[in-house]
Formats: C-alpha cells, sequence, structure tokens
C-alpha cells in the first residue's frame, strides 16, 4: 500500500513532509473555494484539506466511511482541534462505502446493542467500542505476564471432547463422524492431567455452556482464564487471582487513550481482597431476613444482597461440598465444607475454584456420590494413578472481568461476536 506514516505518528514538527496516509474517512466538509476531510486510522484522526479543482470533485462520489489513501504535506493549520493538516496532492479512492449506514459509526446518533452487534465490524469504528477491545488485548497481555512470571506455562487443550468434564449438564453435543462428541465446558480435566508433568498451567480459550440463560452476565459461548498449580492450596492459589486481577487494573490505568475514549477512572484495586466464609454469607443474609440453610445454593437475589455490603472484591470461602463439582477437596475439619472459592465482585461471580482431590479412590467415590458413572471417566482417572500431586486451580471469567474492568452493564459489550440462547451470528 506505500502507507509512510500512521495518523498517530505525525506530529507538527514535521512540517513540509510528503506522507501517505490511509484510513476511513469520517467527515466531508466543503467551506468556499476549500474542502475538507476527516480521516481515520486505527492511530487517530488527521484534517486532510483539498484545494485543487480536480480533487474537489472527486470527493463529490465519496461518501463518509469510504476507504481512500492521502499522499500530502504536512502544514500549519487553523483549525482548533488539529495541531496540523495534511495538503492533499493526490487522493486515491480505494472502495466506497455504501449510504446510509446500518449503524452510525461515529456514535453521533446511538444504536442499540442489537444493531450494533449486526454491524460489530463497522461498530468497531467507534473509538468507545475500539477502546474497550485494545483493553482487552492489553488485560489478556497482563494476565500472560503475571501468569508467565509465576512460572506457569501456557498450553491449549482440546475444545472437542469426548466426555462432560463438568458433568452432564449444560453440554452442547455434536457428530463427530461415527461418534458422539461435545464441546468443552471447561479446561478442568486436562489442566489437573498436566500437573503431573508441568506443575503449573493455564490455558487462555472459549468454552460452551447449553444453558438457555438470558441475562447481562450468561453467553453459551464465553473466554475463561484458567489455572492449575501443583503443590498449592487453595489460599495460594487465590493469591495469584488475585494479584492478577490487580494487576490487569493496574495496567489499564496505563492506557489514557483507552481510559479517556471510555470516560473510566481505573484504579488498581487493593489486596487482599475481603474473603468471607459461606457461612458468614448465610448469616449476614439472616441479619436482612433471608433465612437459609446450610447447603443452599446463594442465588442471584441473595448475591445481590451480599453485594449491597461487599461492594468491590471479595472471596466467598469454604462452600458446602454438595454445592461443589466432584473434583472438589473437602476440609478435613469438617468433610461437610470445601476447600473452595468464589470470587466475586459485588453480586457478580467472577470466577471459581478450588483444591481439587488427588486421591483416585476418592475421587471414584465422590463421582458416584454426585450421580456420575466413574467408567465415563476412565481416561481421566488413569491419569490419578501415574502420581497425581496435591494440586488447586480456579477458572476466571474473562468476559465478566472485562465488563467490570470497563463498567459495561451487559458482557455483550466486551465480546467481539456473543453468542447467545438467540444469537449465533454474525
Ligand atoms: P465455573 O463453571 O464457575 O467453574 O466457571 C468459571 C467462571 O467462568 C465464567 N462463566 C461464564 N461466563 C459467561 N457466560 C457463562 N455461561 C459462564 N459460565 C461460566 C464465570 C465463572 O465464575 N472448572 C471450574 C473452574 C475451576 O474450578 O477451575 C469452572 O468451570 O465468571
Amino acid at each position: 500500500m506505500n502507507r509512510t506514516h500512521y495518523i498517530g505518528n505525525l506530529t507538527s514538527s514535521m512540517k513540509g513532509k510528503k506522507v501517505v496516509v490511509a484510513g476511513w474517512v469520517e467527515d466531508i466538509r466543503e467551506l468556499g473555494k476549500l474542502t475538507f476531510l476527516t480521516l481515520r486510522d486505527v492511530t487517530g484522526v488527521a484534517q486532510i484539506v483539498l484545494t485543487g479543482e480536480e480533487s474537489i470533485k472527486q470527493t463529490k462520489v465519496l461518501s463518509r466511511q469510504s476507504v481512500v489513501k492521502v499522499t500530502g504535506t504536512i502544514q500549519d493549520t487553523k483549525a482548533r482541534d488539529f495541531a496540523f493538516e495534511i495538503k492533499l496532492e493526490k487522493l486515491d479512492i480505494v472502495n466506497l462505502a455504501i449510504q446510509p449506514l446500518p449503524i452510525d459509526p461515529i456514535g453521533r446518533l446511538e444504536s442499540n446493542i442489537d444493531n450494533r452487534l449486526n454491524a460489530r465490524a463497522l461498530d468497531l469504528r467507534n473509538q468507545k467500542t475500539a477502546a474497550i477491545f485494545k483493553l482487552r488485548h492489553y488485560a489478556l497481555a497482563s494476565i500472560r505476564n503475571t501468569l508467565t512470571e509465576k512460572n506457569f506455562i501456557e498450553v491449549n487443550t482440546p475444545k472437542i471432547i469426548g466426555s462432560a468434564s463438568e458433568g452432564g449438564a449444560n453440554l452442547f453435543s455434536l457428530k463427530y463422524f461415527e461418534k458422539q462428541a461435545y464441546l468443552a465446558q471447561s479446561p478442568q480435566l486436562y489442566k489437573e492431567q498436566l500437573t503431573i508433568g508441568l506443575e503449573r498451567v493455564f490455558e487462555i480459550a472459549s468454552y460452551y455452556r447449553a444453558e438457555k440463560s438470558h441475562t447481562v452476565r450468561h453467553l453459551t459461548e464465553f473466554t475463561s482464564v484458567d489455572i492449575e498449580a501443583a503443590f498449592m492450596d487453595y489460599f495460594d492459589v487465590m493469591d495469584i487471582l488475585e494479584s492478577l486481577v490487580a494487576n490487569v487494573f493496574e495496567d489499564a490505568a496505563k492506557r489514557k487513550e483507552e481510559c479517556s475514549a471510555l470516560e473510566l477512572e481505573i484504579k488498581k484495586p487493593s489486596t487482599p481482597f475481603e474473603r468471607i466464609t459461606y457461612k458468614k454469607a448465610l448469616e449476614e443474609l439472616a441479619r436482612d431476613g433471608i433465612k437459609l440453610e446450610l447447603g443452599d445454593d446463594l442465588l442471584d437475589s441473595h448475591l445481590r444482597k451480599l453485594g449491597e455490603k461487599h461492594s468491590g472484591f471479595y472471596f466467598i470461602i469454604d462452600w458446602p461440598m454438595k454445592l461443589k463439582p466432584f473434583y472438589i477437596h473437602e476440609k478435613e475439619e469438617d468433610p461437610t465444607l470445601s476447600k473452595s472459592f468464589d470470587l466475586q465482585f459485588g453480586y457478580l461471580e467472577l470466577a471459581s475454584g478450588g483444591m481439587r482431590l488427588h486421591d483416585p479412590a476418592k475421587l471414584k467415590s465422590r463421582l458416584k456420590e454426585q450421580g456420575l458413572d466413574p467408567s465415563q471417566f476412565a481416561d481421566h482417572l488413569r491419569a490419578f494413578d501415574w502420581g497425581m500431586p496435591p494440586h488447586s486451580g480456579w477458572g476466571l471469567g474473562l468476559d465478566r472481568l472485562m465488563s467490570v474492568l470497563t463498567k459495561m452493564d451487559n458482557v455483550r459489550e466486551v465480546v467481539l461476536y456473543p453468542r447467545d440462547p438467540e444469537r449465533l451470528s454474525p
């Protein structure tokens, strides 16, 4: 394309320099004998000034959001919003955009979320939307840094699997030639097995849950950050989770441009996060007149009540065994309780994890207790006879974390092409 510069790399000190820039026409204004174009690329906007009759004639066919290449020279400007402008020498119209566009990507006219998701690629030309996905990129980089520094190895495990990883419910099934296969709900079994050889592993990937939930926090395809670590107990991995979350906020706060596009003031949360036991949560709810029995699950309405008292990040720990999956370890001093935790942000569950069973006999009996058939887990159980270390881990919903970071109510805002029970395209 022979583009010489990103717009963001141009400065007023380059006066007189000939440059070639390329991007999308955001605005076209005629002012007497002059025509002004506002040109945007991924790094910023520049004003282009056209004086020649020929090029002004060219702009008559030009529509907003068309792609152009501009050859011109940097010069001083009288415009208040720009430090310099580019005097056009040559305009190449690369591709015209249709009119009207399905949404206004500048955001002057607000479009509802469904229309924006239906035209997501165009929505990304809205600087607020672009800022969300740039922040998501920096959050991922931050997560990879934190875990790599703590000696975790990034892995990729299969998403097409032959048996359930989180028990039977909520599985999407598919035909795999002559066999029955499923989409992975989580990397749970693989990440546990990998502690045998790599000790500390993490994976960032999409997982699938066939839940007909119509909420602002559930998707049928979501991104999870998972870790698993040998020779760690659940408090060790909670420490890792809270420093990872704090680092994401600290690193995102450094992205001034994206924060200002989203009018966000991001602050690093202080650690350690508050840790309350499940029992204490029941006591707090009882004080508010909500009577729950030991073993009752905390429903959305209960978590909303707790969220009023604990507004930021906090852990709920030591859940009853019966509320947790088959792989969770019991507490030795009270086997009805588990070595487990959920990380909350107010009412919203961001992550869950715990210490796992590493004794194959115990794991088999827990599978049976939960009505699961150990023979369906034969491949997984074999690994427990090969020297399985004690281990702990967690799964963190990246989309939910991003919605908290960017203060978006709906998780669909932070996912490029969200999948929910109704939405399968684009
Ligand atoms: P869990 O099922 O609690 O645990 O999932 C972990 C985290 O993933 C996110 N999440 C979702 N986000 C959006 N839409 C969904 N449908 C959805 N389902 C889950 C949540 C949740 O806290 N294997 C365990 C983790 C572990 O113990 O390591 C697991 O999958 O933020």
